[in-house]
């Protein structure tokens, strides 16, 4: 990990606050930070813990978006801190604090800065051990809970030590890009401090001598190798180095992959993308690629089992420059205190001159044009083929678990279009939550949703939040009859994989607006797509009832590796 260095002048990140803050409540003061870390709105249900400080939001330039869940606002701050930047989730104590855990659990994983905000019980109610209504075991027990799930926690109890601890929290969040917890009793909130609060922010840097010895090995190690390659990662996408990772691989030449989940850190029709590369369960020639590098560039990689294709990922470490925010090992040398970014920066600058290596023509999905078959029942990859030719710069694909995501894998990514997915938590349910997320970070963008019928019954119903604020966003649903995932991986008739058959469709008339489309064959979800990319009135549902049996190409490769394993 990298030196910090305290400084009273502007941090990179939440920049922009003064000095010396004098005169804000501590609500006031948490909103004023939000703000400087480009916050501009927060996801919640209110309760009567946090209700002072929903009044003190509503005041504020931060909109409050409500959700029909806790665990679905969670979910949508997830996705906004993924393309904004940082997010965040405002509710009441435990009942909806509690709800939230298994959303800012998949952001830890997946590496999201969520910032959680929760009310609690007034200092001067807890006298004498009161039963309070939504308390659990102590006073303590969310906060004991979400320090599990967070990379820093803080109670504001001390007007004294109040404004630091929001400052030193609200950093970790964006050094480590993992979600933090902010708890304030409701008494505290309206709390104007005494003391003028110095403000600091840390600054982090790199050693330069480590940064220096790092650089010039990789460049010694990238100009007498034969077969280097870069495998980049979702970090590159949560900390902002896309255009550092093109710099250092058009500079030099290196061929570049991604991983599941850094899909979309950069264009997928750059003459330098090779491929997805997801171990044995991905495409041979990626993986063949891949593997015989003599200089394999990990770049912000994770290296999780569903990334690298259920540790069938045959990477030899001797082989490898592995630099994420955590770590900087060159082959066996372990180097600390250097910064991702800075490291990949420098590296770039020295133009590090390998060998060309020729790149392999993958067969995608854009190699080959598209031939509708309007009678024929509509299968996924077809499905997703036919999504493939209307994706452009202005779209946001977000695919929930499953097939949903196995199929979406092999969307050819254009331009900056983001994709997103909790493919290394693969919690059900992420996706529809994510596109009011999205939609609300990135408005000048469409999201689009392919999401199963299972996970769509866990939290579909944020389909209303998408009807209330009229976004264009497109939800298709995959409809085969329950959790087609669990029945390939464990096959036999199952009941328990069996989930009840909605109308999905109908849900839009039911929820107030919208359009529903039902359709079978491929002619008809031509037709349901081209209706719904033309309408920007409001969301458009698809259910396509998919031929029954089918599966990606991707599902049967990944069930294969996982059943091995169960
Ligand atoms: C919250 C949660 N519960 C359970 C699971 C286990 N699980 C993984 S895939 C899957 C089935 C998904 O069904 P569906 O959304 O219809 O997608 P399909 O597999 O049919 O494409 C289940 C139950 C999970 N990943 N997340
Ligand atoms: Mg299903």
């Amino acid at each position: 990990m990298a030196r910090t260095e305290i400084t009273t002048q502007h941090a990179r990140d939440g920049h922009a606050s003064p000095a010396h803050v004098t005169g804000l409540s501590i609500g006031e003061y948490l909103i004023r930070r939000l703000q400087d870390y480009g916050i501009g709105h927060v996801f919640g249900i209110p309760g009567d813990y946090i209700l002072q400080f929903y009044s003190m939001l509503d005041a504020s330039p931060i909109e409050v978006v409500t959700t029909t869940r806790e665990d679905s606002a969670g979910f949508a701050a997830d996705a906004y801190a993924r393309v904004n930047g940082m997010g965040a989730v405002c509710v009441t104590y435990c009942v909806g604090g509690l709800s939230l855990c298994n959303s800012v659990a998949g952001a830890y994983a997946e590496k999201s800065p969520v910032v959680v905000i929760t009310g609690s019980p007034g200092l001067k109610e807890r006298n004498n051990n009161p039963l309070l209504h939504h308390r659990v075991r102590d006073f303590r027990t969310q906060y004991d809970v979400f320090e599990k799930l967070c990379i820093a926690g803080t109670e504001l109890t001390d007007p004294h030590t109040a404004f630091q601890e929001i400052d030193r929290v609200l950093h970790a969040a964006a050094r480590y890009k993992r979600p933090v917890y902010i708890e304030i009793p409701r008494d505290m909130v309206g709390v104007v401090p005494e003391m003028p609060h110095p403000f600091q922010s840390t600054h982090l840097v790199s050693d330069p001598d480590v940064l220096a010895e790092a650089v010039a090995e990789a460049e010694r190690w990238l100009n007498t190798c034969q077969r280097p390659a870069i495998v980049g990662g979702v970090e590159i996408h949560r900390f902002g180095l896309a255009d550092e990772l093109l710099q250092l691989a058009e500079g030099s030449q290196i061929p570049i992959t991604t991983t599941m989940l850094g899909k979309s850190i950069i264009s997928e029709t750059h003459p330098l993308f090779v491929g997805l590369y997801e171990g044995a369960m991905g495409n041979e020639q990626v993986t063949k690629f891949v593997e015989e590098s003599d200089c394999l560039l990990l770049l912000g990689t994770f290296m999780t089992d569903i990334n690298l294709g259920i540790y069938t990922a045959n990477l030899d470490p001797g082989k490898c420059i592995y630099a994420t925010s955590e770590q900087l090992r060159i082959r066996h040398h372990h180097f600390h205190n250097v910064l991702l970014a800075d490291f990949i920066r420098e590296l770039a600058a020295r133009r590090p001159k390998p060998p060309k290596r020729p790149i392999p023509k993958i067969k995608n999905l854009s190699s080959e044009k598209f031939v509708l078959e309007p009678d024929e029942e509509i299968r996924v990859s077809r499905l997703i083929a036919r999504l493939n030719e209307s994706l452009d710069d202005e779209t946001v694909v977000v695919a929930d678990i499953g097939d949903s995501l196995f199929a979406a894998t092999e969307l050819v990514i254009r331009g900056r279009t983001e994709f997103l997915s909790p493919a290394y938590y693969t919690s059900m349910g992420f996706s529809v939550p994510a596109a009011l997320g999205t939609q609300l970070a990135r408005p000048d963008l469409r999201t689009v949703v392919i999401v199963g019928d299972g996970a769509f019954q866990m939290t579909g119903q944020e389909l209303s939040s998408l009807i209330r604020h009229r976004f264009p966003t497109i939800v298709i649903v995959l409809d085969n009859g329950g959790y087609g995932t669990e029945r390939f991986l464990h096959p036999g008739t199952f009941k328990f994989n069996d989930v009840q058959p909605w109308a999905y469709h109908k849900l839009p008339e039911v929820y107030g607006g919208g359009t529903g489309y039902e359709v079978w064959t491929e002619g008809q979800f031509d037709a349901a797509l081209k209706s719904a990319l033309a309408d920007t009135s409001g969301p458009s549902l698809i259910q396509a009832h998919l031929k029954e049996g089918d599966h990606s190409h991707a599902l049967a490769r990944l069930t294969e590796k996982l059943s091995k394993r169960i």
